[in-house]
């Protein structure tokens, strides 16, 4: 296993909202984490079926590109009466002909897809958040750490907070989307507490738990 020497490395994701999030995941830990914006480096095509696959696409092109450790993460929306879709083309169910991303439109694509499955009692609307992050090196080495984070699906949309999907999935054990939790609520995690709630906020933990010094 290769150390992260230096204490820097590239966080290689393009997402806005991620990057907040794991803004807030690593300022306990006095890491240089830059993004792959910072850096200029352009997007890869996620060509792969699985979030594993996607994720050492990106992390291993950002390595390349700058020399520097890079970590990714690839996510998505399992939602179990769809077959598991939209899964790891969650993003790709918001891009609109001009290439911008409308994630209204990707919310309504993904319930008119539940009522078309016959999926309208909360206990049929079941499914979850995925994250993998992705830690690869330059020479291509690479290890992976998976969240989960299990719920439902509902309908309308719930707050104007987090990004993506998250008005439409309440994680199991709350009333509330995580469009209406804090930043704090949602992917808060410091080291030494012992749970996390997010899906990114979990692979997160396994990271710094095994990279990044915390107990
Ligand atoms: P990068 O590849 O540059 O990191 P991306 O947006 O293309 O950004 P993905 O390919 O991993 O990232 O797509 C995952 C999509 O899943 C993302 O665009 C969100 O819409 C959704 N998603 C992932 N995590 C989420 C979260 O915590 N809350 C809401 N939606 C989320």
């Amino acid at each position: 296993m290769h150390p992260l020497e230096g204490k820097r490395f590239v966080v290689a994701s393009h997402n806005e909202g991620k990057l907040r999030e794991f803004a807030d995941l690593l300022a306990p830990f006095g890491f240089e984490a830059k993004s792959a914006r910072e850096y200029g480096l352009p997007e890869p095509e996620e060509t792969g079926t699985t979030f594993e696959e996607n994720a050492y696409i990106k992390a291993f092109a950002a390595a390349k590109a700058t020399g520097l450790p890079a970590m990714s993460d690839d996510s998505g929306l399992v939602v179990d009466a769809l077959d598991g879709a939209p899964g790891v083309y969650t993003a790709n169910w918001a891009e609109k002909p001009d290439g911008s991303r409308d994630f209204g439109m990707a919310m309504q694509k993904t319930e008119d897809a539940l009522q078309k499955a016959g999926a309208t009692e909360p206990a049929q609307r079941t499914g979850r958040f995925v994250a993998v992050i992705c830690l690869a090196f330059p020479d291509g080495e690479a290890e992976y750490y998976r969240g989960e984070a299990e719920g439902k699906l509902v309908w309308p949309p719930r707050g104007e907070l987090g990004f993506g999907y998250d008005p439409v999935f309440v994680p199991d054990g709350y009333d509330k989307s995580f469009g209406e939790m804090t930043a704090e609520k949602k992917h808060g995690w410091k080291p030494g507490d012992a749970e996390a709630l997010s899906h990114r906020a979990r692979a997160f933990k396994k990271f710094a738990e095994a990279r990044l010094g915390s107990a």
